[in-house]
């Protein structure tokens, strides 16, 4: 059945008709995200003719300065998920500690990982930023509340998702059974399906890095970049290069059109710059579950047991063939090994 123009909210109630089990909290936490991205989507758009661009004087807990649409897009989430009854505790790239929302916490069986504004210095220029979630249950026992509810890995996600304010807005998601993209029609003020059961193609023609990082780039890094520069016609090399400096736009091009994303340790920053928690590990569900692939490396990074709640993580994405690639340079493997990947 074709479901293109569907609903967000009906193809949620579908989604859930398929769980029996189900009790519509899940669905309802989707429709809520849904919500906040409309209320952050026409702030972005009206970013110029309203007061909300610059910073707000204030610096987060990455020493980062904050934009006062950072500042908004939290206190959204924060809003639209206060007494809502469904999530107890949210944590947010902006927010040093958990923020509980302990009205909700006798019944919310969730917790809620976000980036509220990803992409922060794209926001003055007019270019693309996103929001990034993942929502995982809350442990039941000693446990709950406690760093060892929110250090769960990321195959412990149950739903997780972006959202990229650009020439539209889209909404995208997984709840394991495939990835899904919804267009916000502003006109009538609904994310419509436009995107079906999302799949990354198995290799691409591009590859994404700040190469302004290059003097601090490790051998491995530089080695692949190297090869992926190289011309070798009969493997389609060189690659051509993408960087737009926001996460999720990066991400989202790499997962429709295929290729890779790179955001390695480097000397000045040996865990790179991402963070575990909400940005690589719900993107690393997404594209597993579009077919692609997540490491650091030499390590799956849904697999990673989180250790502090601001974690940063050495991220490759994309495309299954390409990031094997990457994972031969930085594993170490022999040059026969490599081999076995030489169409790349
Ligand atoms: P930003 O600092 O602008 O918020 O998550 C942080 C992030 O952007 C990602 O969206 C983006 O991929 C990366 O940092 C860009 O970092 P560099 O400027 O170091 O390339």
């Amino acid at each position: 059945m074709n479901m293109k123009g569907l609903t967000l909210t009906r193809h949620i109630l579908l989604e859930q008709r398929a769980h029996p089990t189900a009790t519509g909290e899940l669905s309802t936490i989707l429709t809520q995200i849904g919500l906040a991205a409309k209320i952050i989507s026409r702030v972005v758009s009206r970013a110029g003719l309203v007061d909300i661009l610059g910073v707000t004087g204030s610096v987060n807990v990455h020493g980062e300065e904050v934009k006062r649409l950072d500042e908004y897009a939290n206190q959204t989430f924060i809003n639209v998920f206060g007494h809502s009854g469904l999530v107890c505790t949210l944590v947010s790239e902006e927010m040093e500690k958990p923020r509980h929302l302990s009205e909700n916490c006798s019944q919310g069986k969730y917790t809620l990982f976000f980036d509220p504004l990803d992409g922060s210095s794209n926001i003055d220029v007019n270019g693309t930023i996103g929001t990034i979630f993942s929502v995982h249950h809350r442990l039941r026992g000693d446990l709950h509340g406690s760093e060892k509810e929110w250090f769960q890995p990321g195959t412990q996600q149950v739903v997780a998702g972006y959202i990229i304010y650009g020439s539209s807005t889209l909404l995208v998601y997984t709840a394991g059974t495939g990835v899904y993209g919804f267009t916000l029609d502003p006109s009538i003020g609904e994310f419509l399906l436009s995107h079906e059961r999302i799949r990354v193609p198995p290799r691409g023609k591009t590859y994404s890095i700040n190469e302004g990082n290059g003097p601090y780039w490790r051998p491995p890094t530089r080695a692949f970049i190297d090869h992926l520069k190289q011309k070798d016609p009969e493997s389609d090399r060189p690659y051509t290069s993408r960087y737009v400096g926001a996460l999720v736009a990066d991400f989202h091009r790499t997962l429709l059109k295929g290729g890779i994303f790179l955001y390695p340790g480097d000397d000045k920053n040996p865990t790179g710059k991402l963070r575990l928690l909400y940005e690589a590990a719900p993107l690393a569900y997404v594209i597993e579950q579009a077919g692609g692939r997540a490491s650091t490396g030499t390590e799956r990074i849904l697999d990673i047991h989180p250790v502090d709640l601001h974690q940063k993580i050495p991220l490759i994405i994309g495309s299954p063939v390409d990031v094997a690639l990457a994972e031969d340079f930085f594993s170490g493997r022999t040059a026969q090994e490599k081999d076995r990947s030489k169409r790349v």
